[in-house]
């Protein structure tokens, strides 16, 4: 019997607003790379980006980082939320704002609408701090969405959607 391990494509966004940032997302990147049955393939430049939500915390370091993986999707969040315990520990130490949030952005071409997990993330396709990043690595990644209520998938591309946003608060680092 053969049995076939299907690896996917999967995109995650990262994000800190600690005093150092950049410091953060860097080490969350060397966890990513640490990842079973998974390989790193690519991470976007870091971008300086002004908070969207509340105002009064400090700017965000934000970026993409592109993986293979064979792990179900639940099982990548729950890696993914572990490694942003581990964070939070140091968070918690500096008594600062959120230190580091890892977003699972795309899942091949799934539509995830679980409790704990709806892919792609809700609220990606209107920031371009996570949206020109993505498209920085790969213009052409389709991003699914349901066309109407008779759930039929529709795509369009990371570079239509971050060309639409502008990159207004951005900075490329
Ligand atoms: N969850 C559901 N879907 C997903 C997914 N695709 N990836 C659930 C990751 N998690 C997902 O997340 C809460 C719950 O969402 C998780 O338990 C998981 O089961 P969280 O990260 O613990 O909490 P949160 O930060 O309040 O939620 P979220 O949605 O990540 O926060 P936001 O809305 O993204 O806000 N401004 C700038 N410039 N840059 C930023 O990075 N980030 C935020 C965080 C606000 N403003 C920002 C930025
Ligand atoms: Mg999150």
């Amino acid at each position: 019997m053969e049995i076939m391990m299907s690896t996917k494509p999967a995109f995650i966004g990262l994000g800190s607003n600690l005093d150092k940032p950049e410091d953060q997302v860097k080490r969350a990147v060397l966890s990513l790379q640490e990842l079973p049955n998974t390989q790193l393939l690519k991470v976007s430049s870091w971008y300086k980006s002004t908070p969207v939500g509340p105002k009064e915390q400090p700017d965000y370091i934000n970026g993409v980082a592109m993986l293979h993986t064979e792990l179900q999707a639940l099982t990548l969040l729950d890696a993914l939320q572990k490694i942003e315990n581990q964070h939070k520990r140091i968070r918690d130490i500096h008594w600062g704002p959120r230190t580091l949030d890892l977003d699972l952005l795309l899942y091949g071409d799934d539509l995830i609408n679980h409790s704990r997990l709806i892919v792609p993330h809700p609220h990606m396709l209107e920031r371009n701090f996570v949206m020109v990043p993505l498209a920085e690595l790969d213009p052409e990644v389709r991003v699914p969405h349901y066309i109407d209520h008779s759930q039929k998938k529709a795509f369009t591309t990371a570079a239509e959607h971050s060309l639409r946003l502008g990159t207004d608060g951005l900075i490329q680092l």
